[in-house]
């Protein structure tokens, strides 16, 4: 059998890196890296820095960056399928996991690697298909996942007995098993769930991206270009957002990459997080239907935002844990926007809220960050293309995802990570050290 590529450079880059951090620690170690008050741990750890993640960073007024390039780098330099068209995926996965901008040659091997190891057992589609129709497509997904574990090269591997040095190589052959096949699960979740079971064979002669989209059954090169830029800016937020949260703390049980990459897809199936894309477009048709127009007025929006508010309800995509500036994820999708579909009524909608909404929620002393995230735009563009399923949509946010959390986990494993376990408290002992008693728990 032929060497993997991808996997002797990630070896080798590893072992350098696990070095480098060796130093660090060995210098440094002790150094405070931040202080954390009361408040923050009853107020979901906003702001303590905990985590490693070495693929992302996410900076509250400029947004993510990979490796150091922001989106609008990358849409620069990663390869693309045409001149001036969107970066490819591939390109993402190989710059996070590698720390190396690739070239053309290898995102073809990428693309190439993800083609072979791409199919997936007849019996994931069964357990698939023996759920309810009604079945969530997010619930689905991580069943199929499920499913899809016991071929778990990891797994097994553990189970003979693994030296830990060998922890990262089976990790990363899963993970690469794992990313190829996901196109095909969604793709079949879609085609049972709203295309009456016809479903398409994949084409061995296109990118990942384009493959997905020909087999959810979207052949429009621009519907191609749109999801190779969509799975390319949903790939990674940094180390702390649920999804790749709990991927990396369910990895660090050492449970295989399927068993860690399904727990943080259940994550992202919260309406806070990754299913927020849904939650817009639902959120648009019913302010549509309530004010029966398709295209409300800045004033006819406004007062909906406010009935939301007072409603006890958020507006979905908007607002940011981190964030504290408009989404350049959202802005990149504005730009496809701009160049592809600039009349697309729902896409109009959507800039029209942009407008509207900022202003409103920071009248409001408690919102953070009034501006819009990823999930406020990607729905609209969709709909353009006739793909107006929305329930699906966080399904495709997920499928992109996997290629930030499962490299994430290959760099777990190869830099030894620990198991987490951070310690908590009780209010009761909160009250106890606020009077000054004596408790040992903070050591
Ligand atoms: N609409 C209404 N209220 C909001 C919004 C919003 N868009 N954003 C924040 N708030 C509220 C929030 O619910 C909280 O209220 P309370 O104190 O009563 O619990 C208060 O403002 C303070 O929240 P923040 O500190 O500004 O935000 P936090 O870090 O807690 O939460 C989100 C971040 C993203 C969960 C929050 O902004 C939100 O719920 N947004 C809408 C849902 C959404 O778009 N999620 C997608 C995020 C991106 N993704 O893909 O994961
Ligand atoms: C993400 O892409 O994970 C979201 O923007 C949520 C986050 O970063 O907290």
């Amino acid at each position: 059998m032929q060497a993997d590529k991808i996997k002797i450079l990630f070896g080798q880059e590893a072992e350098k890196h696990a070095l480098e951090i060796k130093e660090i620690l060995k210098e440094h170690g002790s150094k405070k890296i931040g202080e954390v008050n009361l408040a923050q741990i009853y107020q979901g750890m906003r702001g303590i820095t905990g985590l490693v993640s070495e693929t992302s960073l996410l900076d509250p007024q400029h947004g993510i960056s990979f490796r150091g390039y922001s989106i609008d780098q990358l849409k620069q330099l990663l390869p693309t399928h045409k001149k001036d068209g969107e970066p490819k995926p591939e390109g993402l996965f190989y710059l996070m996991l590698l720390n190396k901008l690739p070239n053309e040659d290898d995102v073809n091997l990428v693309t190439n690697y993800w083609q072979r190891r791409s199919h997936v057992p007849s019996y994931v589609f069964d357990t698939i298909d023996q759920l309810p129709i009604t079945t969530h497509p997010m619930t689905m997904f991580v069943v199929g996942i499920m499913a899809l574990q016991a071929e778990s090269h990891f797994a097994k591997q553990y189970a003979k007995g693994m030296n830990k040095k060998d922890y990262w190589i089976y990790t990363y052959n899963d993970s690469m098993d794992l990313i190829a096949r996901l196109p095909r699960i969604a793709a079949h979740i879609y085609r049972r769930k709203y295309k009456g079971n016809h479903h398409i064979q994949p084409d061995g002669l296109l990118d990942w991206a384009g493959n997905f989209a020909h087999m959810l059954g979207y052949d429009d090169e621009s519907f191609h270009e749109l999801m190779r830029l969509y799975l390319t800016i949903h790939a990674d937020h940094e180390g702390g957002n649920v999804s790749a949260h709990t991927t990396h703390l369910v990895g660090s049980a050492l449970s295989d990459p399927y068993l860690s990459y399904a727990a943080g897809m259940n994550g992202l199936a919260g309406p806070l997080h990754g299913l927020a894309n849904q939650e817009v477009i639902k959120w648009i048709y019913e302010m549509c239907d309530e004010l029966k127009t398709q295209t409300p007025s800045a004033e006819q929006i406004a007062n909906y935002v406010e009935k939301t508010l007072t409603e006890g309800k958020v507006v979905p995509g908007y607002g940011h844990a981190v964030l504290r500036k408009t989404d350049p994820r959202f802005t990149a999708q504005m730009e496809f926007g701009k160049k592809y579909l600039p009349d697309s009524p729902l896409v109009n909608i959507v800039w029209k809220i942009y407008e509207v909404v900022p202003p409103i929620l920071s009248s409001k002393a408690k919102i953070k960050n009034p501006w819009p995230n990823v999930d406020a735009h990607s729905g609209a563009l969709l709909i353009h293309y006739g793909f107006e399923e929305f329930e699906f949509y966080t399904v495709l946010f997920a499928v992109s995802r996997a290629l930030g959390v499962l490299a994430n986990l290959c760099w777990a494993r190869a830099l030894g990570f620990s198991i987490e376990r951070p310690k908590s408290v009780t209010t009761e002992s909160v009250k106890k050290w606020l009077k000054g008693e004596e408790i040992s728990l903070w050591d």
